[in-house]
């Protein structure tokens, strides 16, 4: 005999009292305030328990992804094939060696060079004279200073050698040219101190590259960026026959980290006129216990533009005086110290130029 079939509203009804249908409903509810809760708490990017175990995982494997396409470039080569293309953010590091160096260049200042002409050829670099690579994320942010007067026909030169060696070298770079304003006597150091300062109210460099504006590398080997012992990057000037007319040298091009150049206090800023000043940076050097690297003397090989000694920048008569005392003074004369005014700042397409009083000599 079939059962008799109770209508389910009654079914409900035969359950034993409302107390039990209230506990149900609490318990729904509950449950799906509890789950939105979590969701929010998911969403809100909150760190707890078993989320923030679940991301320091992918994290790890994220790290672990971009080390192994870093590292090894043989995996890569293989586990290239069937990889989706990674979005732009997610650049490799560039090689610590550039790929594309050609090594020695002819270097010579016979031609006619046109600063429009230069600009076409680099049309990657923007404004300011800035310029980074487009495929790899380059290892260091250098800025190049470049202390400056009266020098417009070397610095074309400059430019029209420079932007393509330093994109070659795969630099995160820009091209500052400190001019002293006015004709009284020239202070190199003082606005190389200034150059660093300026330097950094544009872009966090990490390196800086202090170049006179005549030197220009025969190898583009000789990469302009730091290294973990200040550098030395003219180390075979051909005024010298291709090498150092003394073992301290440290004239022309060099390049100091940010923690290098702060170790020494900067550069001197009483040194006015020629000579002396590079000594007291060799100086500044060896008393914080650090010492001067080189590229070898035939990577480090390098061209000046000859020219005559420039008005009001005859040699310093101080200087021997001076760096006799660099132990004592280093600590009350360098960045600390420094003052000046900027008088302008232009920003050309190929680099940004800078006028500044420096003051007189006191
Ligand atoms: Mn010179």
């Amino acid at each position: 005999m079939k059962e008799p079939q109770l209508p389910v509203s009654n079914l409900t009804a035969a359950l034993p009292g409302a107390s039990l249908q209230k506990a149900c409903k609490f318990v729904v509810v509950f449950c799906s305030l509890h789950f939105c809760v979590v969701l929010i708490y998911y969403l809100s990017g909150a760190d707890f328990g078993i989320l923030q175990f679940f991301r320091q995982n992918q994290q790890s494997q994220l790290a672990y992804k971009q080390n192994y396409t870093i590292s090894n470039a043989t995996m890569r080569a293989i586990s290239t094939k069937g990889r989706t293309k990674e979005p732009k953010e997610k650049l490799r590091n560039c090689p610590e060696t550039s790929t594309l160096l050609v090594g020695p260049l002819q270097i010579v200042f016979s031609m006619h060079v046109d600063l429009e002409d230069i600009r076409k050829s680099n049309p990657d670099v923007i404004e300011g004279g800035h310029y980074r690579p487009k495929d790899c994320n380059a290892l260091q942010k250098v800025a190049i200073i470049i202390p400056f007067r009266n020098r417009d026909e070397h610095l074309k030169y400059w430019l029209y050698y420079m932007h393509p060696i330093l994109k070659r070298q795969q630099l995160d770079y820009g091209v500052y040219v400190i001019n002293q304003d006015g004709d009284k006597t020239f202070n190199r150091a003082k606005l190389l101190n200034i150059g660093y300062v300026e330097s950094l109210k544009d872009y966090a460099y990490d390196c800086f590259v202090f170049s006179d504006v005549d030197l220009i590398p025969m190898d583009d080997r000789n990469t302009y960026r730091c290294f973990n012992q200040p550098r030395h990057l003219s180390a075979a000037m051909d005024k010298f026959g291709f090498g150092l007319p003394y073992n301290q040298f440290f004239g022309g091009v060099s390049a100091l980290s940010k923690e290098q150049f702060l170790k020494i206090n900067g550069f001197p800023n009483n040194y006015w006129g020629w000579g002396g000043e590079d000594d007291d940076i060799y100086n500044r050097i060896a008393s914080r216990g650090m010492y001067i690297s080189r590229p070898d003397t035939l990577i480090g090989r390098c061209r000046m533009i000859r020219h005559n000694r420039d008005d009001k920048n005859d040699p310093n008569p101080k200087r021997f005086d001076l760096l006799a005392h660099t132990r004592q003074t280093m600590d009350s004369d360098g960045i600390n110290t420094l003052s000046y005014k900027v008088v302008s700042t232009t920003r050309f397409p190929l680099y940004t130029y800078i006028t500044v009083d420096i003051g007189l000599p006191h």
